[in-house]
């Protein structure tokens, strides 16, 4: 069959205020998609793939008229949900031979499943979960003729009501599929995560595992209640991936594994074997605090890791605790200072509007962000998306917004019962005036110049900071009235 996988088009101010989009846009690969395209493309289906991200949303809606396809895929998060239904509606407008069967997929739809069919008429049904085999059947269904009745992890559209098939298991042998379609991407050099946070491109995403066996309040996981924890590659399905991305070309790689080092064990004969087949790439990862050690950090070091993304969240233990992260404040600092001490660089993103925190709370995590000092620091507004604890029982923590393309860590979707919009919006700001103002880290970021790259990163960056003190509502301007 011809199939198309969409990712409806979007620009940076959709998300970003237009003073600091440039420092913190992110174009990582949609590792997730390229998957589904993959196995259709084994099944023998023809695929093709339009991001939004780089293309307007005309021209995908002529590349469907030019390409004509039976099938079209739609990704959506929260915040794209609004963009998936228009590009839906817009579709079903243009005149083509065959009336293609359209389907949404992503994090919005596994969450919302047959709500998404309520409220858009012009979608035919929804991928529930992990869509790589889902997806292979559903087309194997549409080429005999035949309905989806039955098909584990799909809801739609039956006649007039809408059938909401059992779910299908998720995936437990990852190494069965085939490795995601990047030669989708058409230019890899796109696909740059924000300027500070890489050393070469083009930049690949990996994932050497699946899952999560923590319980963080706000997190997504297609395995909501965790039944599988963490599902792992073999650490040579792993290097045979690497490998490829480097025969394609790719200098970097992002592993986008929620937690690297959750087997100690493996993390550290990944790196033995990074190292054993001298494969020459940098690297990073996230890690949970709890989860490393220095001789672990040094041998990421030693294997080609860079930097290290640790999620700090907060400096008050009482609202890491809220958040059920499960780490202590000595955790962290013993976790960056140990990374520090290895020459990897640290990342450390902190929440603000978390349940129960106050704004005497998010002044104490701007002065933990400073004592800890890492590289980068980023301070993230709390968002409740659909099919995470905090969003399933909202009332109590707080009250959010019902317009979907709020929901983007920019301050608009949630308010916890003990701050106000504008206490979030005056913290993140404050917060990244504070941090990045303070002398040493100017000093430093200036004395870590290398390269051209450095240079225009450091420009961006130096930007989104001169706004921030010269505007008082950089993180105000975006939201609705
Ligand atoms: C890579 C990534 C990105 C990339 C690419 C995303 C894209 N597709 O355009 C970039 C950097 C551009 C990005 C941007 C954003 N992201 Co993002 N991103 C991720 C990340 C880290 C990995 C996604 C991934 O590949 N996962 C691994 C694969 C295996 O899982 P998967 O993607 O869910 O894919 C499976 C299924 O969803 C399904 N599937 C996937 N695609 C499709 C397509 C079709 C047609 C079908 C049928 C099925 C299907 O099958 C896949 C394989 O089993 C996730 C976190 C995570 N761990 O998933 C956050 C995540 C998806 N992002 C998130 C958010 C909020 C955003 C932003 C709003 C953030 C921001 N402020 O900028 C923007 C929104 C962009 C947009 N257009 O909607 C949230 C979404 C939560 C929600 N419910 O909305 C997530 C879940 C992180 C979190 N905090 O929880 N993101």
């Amino acid at each position: 069959m011809k199939c198309v996988l969409i990712i409806p088009a979007w620009v940076p101010e959709d998300i970003f205020s237009s003073k600091t989009a440039a420092s913190q846009i992110n174009y990582w690969q949609p590792l997730g998609t390229l998957y589904v395209a993959s196995s259709m493309i084994k099944a023998g289906h023809e695929a093709k793939f339009l991001n939004g991200a780089f293309i307007t949303h005309d021209k995908i809606i002529n590349e469907l008229s030019r390409f004509n396809p039976d099938f079209i895929g739609i990704y959506s998060t929260t915040f794209g949900w609004k963009k998936a239904m228009f590009t839906a509606t817009e579709i079903r407008k243009i005149t083509l031979p065959i009336r293609p069967c359209i389907v949404v997929g992503g994090p919005y739809p596994i969450a919302m499943q047959e709500k998404c069919l309520e409220a858009a008429p012009d979608i035919d049904a929804v991928v529930t979960g992990e869509g790589e085999s889902t997806v292979v059947e559903i087309l194997e269904r549409l080429s005999q003729g035949n309905s989806l009745e039955g098909v584990k992890g799909v809801v739609f559209r039956d006649g007039n009501k809408i059938t909401k098939n059992p779910p299908r298991p998720l995936i437990s042998d990852i190494d069965s599929l085939p490795f995601p379609a990047r030669e989708l991407l058409g230019n890899a050099n796109n696909y740059i995560p924000p300027p500070a946070t890489y050393k070469r491109k083009p930049v690949a995403v990996i994932m050497t595992a699946r899952g999560c066996n923590r319980k963080c309040l706000f997190c997504f996981q297609i395995d909501k209640e965790r039944k599988l924890g963490i599902r792992y590659r073999s650490i040579e399905n792993v290097m045979q991936e690497i490998e490829l991305c480097l025969k394609q070309g790719y200098r970097e790689i992002k592993f986008i594994d929620d937690t690297f080092a959750a087997d100690y064990d493996r993390a550290l004969k990944i790196t033995d074997e990074i190292r054993r087949r001298r494969l020459d790439f940098t690297w990073f990862a996230s890690a949970c605090v709890n989860q490393v050690d220095k001789p672990l950090l040094k041998a990421f070091k030693d294997a080609g890791c860079w930097a290290i993304l640790f999620g700090a969240e907060s400096g008050v233990q009482k609202n890491l605790n809220t958040i059920r992260k499960g780490i202590t404040l000595d955790q962290i600092r013993k976790a960056v200072k140990a990374a520090k001490e290895v020459g990897l660089t640290v990342h450390t993103p902190f929440l603000i509007g978390i349940p129960g925190q106050t704004f005497e709370d998010g002044l104490k995590t701007i002065e933990f962000a400073c004592e800890l000092n890492p590289d980068i620091a980023s301070f993230h507004a709390l968002t409740p998306f659909p099919g995470t604890e905090l969003y399933d029982h909202i009332e109590k923590y707080g009250t959010m917004s019902e317009d979907l393309a709020d929901f983007t860590y920019q301050g608009a979707a949630f308010i916890p019962h003990t701050m106000t919009r504008d206490e979030i919006a005056k913290l993140r700001q404050l917060a990244f005036k504070r941090f990045y103002s303070r002398p040493r880290v100017i000093l430093k970021r200036i004395l870590g110049l290398r390269s051209v790259h450095d240079l225009k990163a450091a420009a961006k960056g130096f930007r989104s900071l001169l706004w921030m003190w010269l505007k008082s509502d950089v993180f105000r301007n975006h939201e609705n009235p």
